[in-house]
């Protein structure tokens, strides 16, 4: 099916207009452009017109839905609360919103049986204008040399207080001229800066100033930032502690 911009505005807003305040954001993109720059190990296999979304939590998300999801006591015996949280709310979402649609529902943590993610989360942010993914290539002669770093995104209003979570493929829809690919903003764009960012991501990301490379619009709230300090093994414990989980175990 070939789509208007028309069309697009009308797949796109509904899902905004229930995700937006849940603290989510989404972002439209072509598979083709994604396609255009992974290795072919981790293209996806779609047409190139093919409509897709990408889907990130801002630090809202924990006091909007992920509080009350713990309220509701559907995390006894999951996994990851936070990723069965985003899971049911993106779903639900997704079937409110765009119930004539077959979408797939790919998430940030989903591996293939060959254990590469399905989808890589910051090349899709990155070519969708979302966050611009600033990658150890993009420095020339880097003080690190030889070592191995990984690249990190950065969020033009949340620096890097944000994580990427889905992406919607929204299968036979095509969307051509429709939409037209804007650059993320380059929001650290000296080399030193770039330099410090990619240093402080790769050896000391466990203090988080890599999420303050910029001023930020908004953080993550005490509670937020404790939650996730904790070592995932022990976030039960901590839900229980807040009296979210029942004593017995
Ligand atoms: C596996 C993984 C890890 C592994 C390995 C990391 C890695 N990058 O390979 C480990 C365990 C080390 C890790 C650690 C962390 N991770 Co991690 N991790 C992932 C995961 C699941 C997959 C990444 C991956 O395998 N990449 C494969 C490599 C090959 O991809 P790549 O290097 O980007 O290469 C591609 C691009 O370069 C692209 N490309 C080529 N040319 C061009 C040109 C352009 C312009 C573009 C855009 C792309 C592009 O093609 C290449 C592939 O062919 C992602 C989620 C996801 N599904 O993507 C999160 C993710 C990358 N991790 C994330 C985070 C936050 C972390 C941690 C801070 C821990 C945490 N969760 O808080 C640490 C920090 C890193 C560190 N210092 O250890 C965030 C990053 C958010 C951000 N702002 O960028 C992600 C996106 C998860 C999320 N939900 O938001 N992680």
């Amino acid at each position: 099916m070939a789509m208007s911009s028309d069309t697009v505005l009308n797949v796109v807003e509904p899902l905004r207009e229930s995700l937006t305040p849940l603290g989510f954001e989404v972002y439209p993109l072509k598979i083709g452009w994604y396609n255009a720059v992974v290795s072919p190990a981790h293209q996806l296999y779609y047409s190139a017109d093919t409509l897709a979304l990408v889907v990130l939590s801002t630090p809202s998300m924990f006091e909007k839905v992920f509080l009350p999801f713990l309220q509701t006591g559907c995390c006894e015996d999951v996994r990851d609360p936070i990723d069965q949280c985003v899971a049911q709310t993106v779903r639900s979402c997704v079937s409110e919103c765009l119930p004539e649609q077959t979408v797939d529902i790919i998430f940030d943590h989903e591996m293939l049986p060959n254990r590469k993610p399905k989808f890589l989360a910051q090349t899709a942010a990155h070519v969708a204008g979302a966050a611009r993914y600033y990658r150890p290539s993009d420095v020339q002669d880097p003080p690190w040399g030889d070592k191995k770093m990984f690249g990190v995104c950065v969020h033009p209003r949340l620096g890097g207080w944000f994580a990427i979570r889905a992406l919607l493929v929204l299968k036979g829809v095509e969307v051509g001229e429709a939409l037209q690919q804007v650059d993320p903003p380059n929001c650290v764009s000296s080399r030193e800066a770039k330099i410090e960012l990619l240093e402080r991501f790769n050896l000391c990301w466990r203090d988080w100033t890599y999420r303050d490379i910029i001023l930020a619009e908004e953080s993550y709230s005490p509670q937020q930032r404790q939650y996730f300090i904790t070592p995932p093994g022990k976030r039960q414990e901590l839900l229980r502690q807040w009296g979210f989980l029942s004593q017995a175990d």
